[in-house]
């Protein structure tokens, strides 16, 4: 039996290829941290399938270990601390977990398990002030944030530890993924969920920037990416984008327009303001807080190797991923949270 083994499982994209690779009949092993409340509610439906193992990308220790009991054939590597914003408040932590546990990880198969094939979830980020446009493999990076710098150590390093040391390891530069299972402080995942609560409770929504532009994909189609990356015959970096960028102000645009509510933009700068024409509420503030020190303006990735080498190309699109957040957050919001 193929055994695999997810650094970040209890995550967003963790949780989906999880299921994805219990269905193609793998062992599946995950790391989970110690937390002092309960952090596993995405893999709860699938945990008495899997192997649970407690560890921390951060200590050296507890990967080897790991990796040296389990020897898995595949290693996927989505544990980081994954927030732009949050890292200019973390820095230090963030080069930690999502530089130097690559780093960890690295090690470890070299020493324990060199069979291993890696991939490190790299991502869009590492373009920043973008160079080019649309962004391939071959763009320069160009980063602007924390988060950003850390996973530029990690894509560096898991290209490094292929070529020093002949290890299948890969990057699968990842655009923006969504789902129903997003955190609830991303932009996407806020806009949702915060809708479904403003038609409940008429409390808006605080917003930072606007005005950036994402190439936002759907999150189980992206497990699929990397499941092709790790399957290819030869060790290499892919990008996996849909190849559409759209802003944050028609993201809520289009959430608005799913539930019905007729939007308008009144204001301009700090005082702009997203009203319900019907009722005159406001359901978009501007709140300075979530603005950053430093902004990735415009990400839009070209895809066109992922679909020529892989034959992977994404399904959803922006359409249909507000579509599929919208459904789910208005179906499932109560206001005493979450069913
Ligand atoms: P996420 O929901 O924030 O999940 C991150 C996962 O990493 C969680 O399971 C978290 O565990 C775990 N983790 C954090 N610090 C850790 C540590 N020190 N040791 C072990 N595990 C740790 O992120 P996601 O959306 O699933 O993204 C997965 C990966 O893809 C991340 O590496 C992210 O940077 C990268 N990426 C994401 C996107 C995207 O748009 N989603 C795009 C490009 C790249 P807890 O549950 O205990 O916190
Ligand atoms: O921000 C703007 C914000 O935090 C998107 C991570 O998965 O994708 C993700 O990083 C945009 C930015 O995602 C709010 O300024 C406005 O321009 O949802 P986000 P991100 O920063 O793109 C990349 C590819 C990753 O690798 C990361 O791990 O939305 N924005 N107002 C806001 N963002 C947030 N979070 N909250 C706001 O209120």
């Amino acid at each position: 039996m193929i055994k695999s083994c997810i650094f970040g499982i209890t995550g967003q994209v963790g949780s989906y290829l999880a299921e994805k690779l219990l269905e193609q009949g793998h062992e599946v092993h995950g790391i989970v941290r110690r937390s002092s409340s309960f952090n596993r509610i995405r893999i709860e439906h699938i945990r008495n399938k899997l192997n649970l193992h407690y560890g921390d990308v951060t200590d050296a220790i507890s990967v080897n270990k790991i990796i040296n009991e389990i020897k898995p054939d595949y290693v996927y590597n989505l544990a980081a601390q994954s927030h732009v914003g949050i890292s200019f408040f973390t820095p230090l932590y963030t080069i930690t977990t999502d530089g130097i546990g690559p780093l960890n990880i690295l090690e470890a198969i070299l020493n324990h398990s060199p069979h291993s094939k890696y991939v490190q979830a790299s991502t869009s980020e590492l373009y920043g002030k973008v160079l080019e446009i649309p962004q391939t493999e071959k763009t320069p990076f160009n980063p602007v944030s924390p988060y950003a710098c850390a996973k530029l150590y990690g894509y560096f390093i898991t290209k490094s530890y292929r070529q020093a040391y002949n290890l299948f390891a890969c990057n699968s530069i990842c655009f923006n993924h969504e789902s129903p299972r997003r955190g609830d402080n991303f932009v996407t995942k806020k806009i949702t969920l915060g809708i479904a609560k403003w038609l409940q409770t008429g409390e808006h929504i605080r917003l930072g920037n606007l005005d950036s532009f994402r190439d936002w994909g759907y999150a189980p189609e992206f497990c699929d990416a990397m499941i092709k990356i790790i399957e290819h015959s030869e060790p290499d970096d892919f990008v996996i984008a849909t190849g559409e960028s759209h802003s944050i102000r028609e993201f809520v645009e289009e959430s608005c327009k799913y539930a019905n509510i007729d939007l308008v933009w009144k204001g301009s700068g700090i005082n702009e303001v997203g009203i319900d024409k019907k009722t005159n509420k406001n359901i978009i503030v501007i709140d300075p807080k979530f603005f950053r020190p430093s902004e990735v303006d415009l990400l839009l990735g070209d895809p066109a190797k992922a679909k020529t080498v892989l034959g992977w190309e994404s399904k959803v699109k922006f359409k249909e991923l507000v579509q599929i957040m919208m459904e789910y957050d208005l179906k499932n919001y109560t206001t005493k949270g979450i069913n």
